[in-house]
């Protein structure tokens, strides 16, 4: 294949599309491809040097004039100068807003005949959809771009409900890295945790905003403690933390529930966890279900969005009604009481991220549209 210029952009800080777009950008380095990352910062998860991966700075000035400072505007500028210096092939955007209507702005402001690539990750569709100050700006910006994308077929089938597009949108879930996650041994930690051995571990990762649904999380916990002894490791940080401590406060197995705040070498967690709970309101995929079914640890998760989508109900998770805490304790409570039960769900989680979402799949089926694009411009 023919090696190209890609250009990426994406919300650099903690984030699932963050972080599916720096994964992204290394592995297409790796495969030879030019990658150069057009953002804010450097992305976090852009932790080692690679010869062919460069990054561009977008700087806003805040000149007092301005009320708001116009980062749409510095983004568009910074994705011009990129685009006609580096003689780009592709612009990748990650997100809808701003980024898909800044590329269609750079593309002009250029003049150069780069593709446009846009994935949409999930609340740009179903949070922004919703916006109607935004909604008319995330069409263009779809309808602008060359091709569209969605992690999951969920989000695909929302895009065409909220948004008045007739573009095609294909489906490219997201993937892990498997070189980082991966089962492995780590029952020091268990230790260090003050974890006992026969304690069942319990986790839940996010940025602890509203649609997570933490009190069903710490609900269904409560109840699963009250038949065995087990822990809560709570991983993240956001806007509900303070809500979620004083609920944990109320509660008789208080002790049992670990805040671990913002952690980077997940899946050291996940080797010391025996079940992971996602029971959002919305969620267009789920990555962290993905992170944690690499690491060998099945997921219960809310019948939502992408989930059905990444979990297989009874095979390696299960998928419950938004609401149903009963549902998700009593699920819980057959595979943490049943050893045998627990390793087949173990074993079909790892089969479920090797064959469905491996990244050599998922990165060529980029590799292809990028090809796409690029043959036509
Ligand atoms: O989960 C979040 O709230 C962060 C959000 C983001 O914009 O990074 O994640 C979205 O994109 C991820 C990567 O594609 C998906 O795995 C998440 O499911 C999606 N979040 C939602 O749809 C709420």
């Amino acid at each position: 294949m023919k090696k190209l210029k890609i250009g990426i952009t994406c919300y650099p800080t903690v984030g699932g599309s963050g972080v599916i777009a720096t994964e992204l950008g290394k592995l297409l380095a790796e495969k030879g491809h030019e990658i150069h990352f057009i953002t804010s910062s450097v992305p976090f998860r852009l932790n080692k040097i690679y010869p062919t991966i460069f990054f561009h700075e977008v700087e806003v000035n805040n000149y007092s004039v301005f009320q708001y400072s116009p980062y749409d505007i510095a983004l568009a500028s910074k994705m011009a100068e990129v685009i006609k210096e580096e003689q780009l092939d592709v612009l990748h955007v990650h997100y809808a807003i701003p980024h898909a209507v800044c590329a269609v702005l750079a593309r002009e402001m250029s003049g150069q005949d780069v593709g446009i690539v846009t994935t949409l990750h999930g609340t740009d569709i179903s949070v922004l959809g919703q916006d109607s100050t935004l909604s008319q700006a995330i069409k263009y910006g779809i309808d602008q771009s060359d091709i569209v994308t969605a992690v999951s077929d969920s989000l695909k089938q929302q895009t065409y409900e909220l948004i008045d597009t007739v573009k095609p949108i294909e489906t490219i879930y997201n993937f892990v890295d498997e070189r980082e996650y991966y089962p492995r041994h780590a029952s020091e930690l268990k230790q260090q945790f003050g974890i006992q051995p026969d304690e069942k571990v319990l986790i839940h990762v996010s940025n602890f905003r509203q649609i997570k649904n933490l009190p069903h999380i710490v609900s269904a916990f409560m109840k699963i403690r009250q038949q065995m002894p087990a822990k809560l490791l709570l991983v993240g940080d956001g806007p509900e933390k303070h809500r979620v401590i004083e609920q944990v406060k109320g509660c008789i197995y208080a002790k049992d529930v670990l805040f671990l705040g913002k952690q980077d070498n997940l899946a050291e967690l996940y080797a010391i966890s025996d079940l992971k709970l996602l029971l959002s309101q919305k969620e267009s995929f789920g990555l962290v279900l993905l992170e944690a079914m690499a690491c060998g640890v099945p997921c219960i998760g809310t019948a939502i969005g992408g989930i059905p989508e990444v979990i297989t109900h009874g095979v390696d998770g299960y998928l419950v009604e938004l609401g149903d805490v009963e549902a998700v304790v009593d699920y819980a409570l057959n595979l943490l009481q049943d050893a045998d039960q627990h390793e087949q769900f173990r074993v079909a989680a790892i089969q479920a991220v090797n064959e469905k979402f491996h990244s050599a799949k998922i990165v060529e089926q980029y590799e292809q549209l990028y090809e796409k694009v690029a043959a036509i411009h």
